[in-house]
């Protein structure tokens, strides 16, 4: 056991020991930890205890996990139509933090803490730093947004948890970004992948080449992203790339990350049961099947989530991982279920186009998809940056990318998309998660 837990220089941290614990112990911590949840929500939570009611169930209804399926699902729309504070399963005195997430329709969804929940949250947070080999020594730039979102803060608990420094540099200003990378010895840094990649391309712009500073470690999540920008990324910066995941109503950052085998990503299973359903009917999948992911928090107190449909679309990986944390692990994110957009009758995800894209030489990987409607007929477009080099060669060589592309996105999604080759920089950045879809088809 000893020497799986080295998996990394230094990467043991006495924090990550639940990520070993052998399976049938984990299965009877999480038996009772739901029981435990489910009692709380029923009893706190007027909505749930109706829905449950409704069925005909009590909390005593938990035989064993696999209960879980007769309980009813949490959705998104629970939470804006209870909105702020209607699922909260503790009085606002023992609630000291909240956050929020603004979603793109309407009213934010509010999340709430205990300070239970906020040492879980530093918790996981510990054992995805751990996991990613960081630990006390390493000096940490935390480049998600401080606010109301939860990556700044989520991450920032954990860093200190850790040991390690943190330096709260929160997003954007790119500039003032490499400077504090270079000047302050940073180690590891947190942001979207994304910004990464503009962060990387301004250093190079400045004169600053990334692969020559002490950043080994990037801890990148929020939004999804490919294998290919991964290579893209690992190449250009000389980091290890690792992709965190977490959503807002389940705790933020922290909910599972990959290990040093970069196959898949654990889920801190002690703490967020895992199911995989099929989005359509919200029957559960067999293992290795993609569907839904499902979660229900198991140690929540100030906002228990039992079942909630997260519309993240992956599957869990049946076989036990080389690095012998005992955790589920699911397949990295690429897809939202609501991410999906139609065109001529054909189903498409943003991460489709980024796979085709990333596969060809001459691009970045700055990209938008352009969808409109020309005489009631819709048009996918695909504006991707160009590298200098290839803005100053011969015109052939752009035409060539140009049918390069279409032809690898054509492949991959079976649709023709009018390609626009544009100059680095045309494409605006995000600070934050970047917005792949303009779809200008009900203007
Ligand atoms: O994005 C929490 C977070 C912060 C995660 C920092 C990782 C790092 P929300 O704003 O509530 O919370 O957005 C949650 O973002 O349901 C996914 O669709 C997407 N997402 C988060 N991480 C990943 C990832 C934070 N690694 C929503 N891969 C989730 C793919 C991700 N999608």
């Amino acid at each position: 056991m000893e020497e799986q837990w080295n998996d990394s220089p230094g990467g043991f941290h006495p924090a990550s020991a639940p990520d070993y614990l052998p399976v049938a112990q984990l299965r009877a911590l999480q038996l009772h930890r739901l029981r435990g949840v489910v009692r709380r929500a029923y009893e706190h939570v007027p909505l749930f205890r109706q829905r449950m009611q409704e069925r005909d169930l009590t909390p005593e209804c938990l035989a064993g996990l696999e209960d879980v399926q007769r309980l009813p699902f949490t959705q998104k729309s629970d939470l804006r139509d209870t909105y702020p504070f209607g699922l909260f399963a503790s009085p606002m005195s023992d609630i000291v933090r909240l956050h929020a997430s603004s979603g793109t329709t309407g009213k934010p969804i509010v999340v709430a803490y205990t300070k239970e929940d906020l040492a879980v949250w530093a918790e996981v947070m510990v054992r995805c730093f751990a996991a990613c080999g960081l630990h006390r020594g390493d000096v940490i730039q935390n480049a998600y947004g401080y606010g109301l979102f939860t990556g700044g803060l989520g991450a920032h608990y954990g860093a200190e948890a850790l040991g390690a420094t943190v330096i709260p540099v929160s997003g954007g200003n790119t500039d003032r970004q490499i400077m504090v990378m270079r000047d302050f010895g940073v180690t590891a840094i947190c942001c979207t992948p994304s910004y990464f990649v503009h962060l990387v391309e301004r250093a190079a712009e400045l004169g600053v080449d990334i692969r020559q500073l002490k950043c080994k470690v990037g801890v990148f999540g929020a939004e999804p992203w490919t294998e290919g920008l991964r290579q893209h990324i690992e190449a250009e910066s000389g980091i290890k790339a690792y992709d965190i995941y977490g959503l807002s109503e389940i705790i933020g950052p922290g909910v599972g990350i990959e290990c040093p085998c970069q196959n898949g990503l654990h889920i801190f299973d002690d703490h967020f049961l895992v199911e995989i359903v099929d989005p359509r009917t919200g029957e559960p999948c067999p293992d290795g099947r993609e569907g839904e992911l499902v979660l229900t928090t198991l140690s929540k107190q100030a906002m228990p989530m039992v079942r909630y449909r997260t519309r993240d679309i992956t599957c869990i990986i049946p076989e036990p991982c080389a690095c012998g944390r005992t955790l589920r692990r699911i397949h990295r994110i690429a897809r939202r279920s609501d991410d999906m957009f139609i065109i001529r009758g054909v189903n498409l995800f943003p991460s489709q186009i980024e796979t085709a894209l990333m596969g060809i030489a001459g691009t970045l990987p700055h990209y938008q998809i352009i969808l409109t409607r020309h005489k009631g007929l819709d048009e996918l477009a695909v504006e991707v940056e160009v590298t200098p080099e290839l803005l100053s060669d011969q015109i052939s060589a752009m035409e060539d990318l140009q049918t390069q592309l279409a032809a690898a996105i054509e492949k991959t999604v079976g649709l023709r998309a009018i390609i626009r080759l544009v100059e680095p920089h045309t494409i605006e950045r995000s600070e934050g998660k970047a917005k792949r879809v303009i779809d200008r088809r009900s203007l």
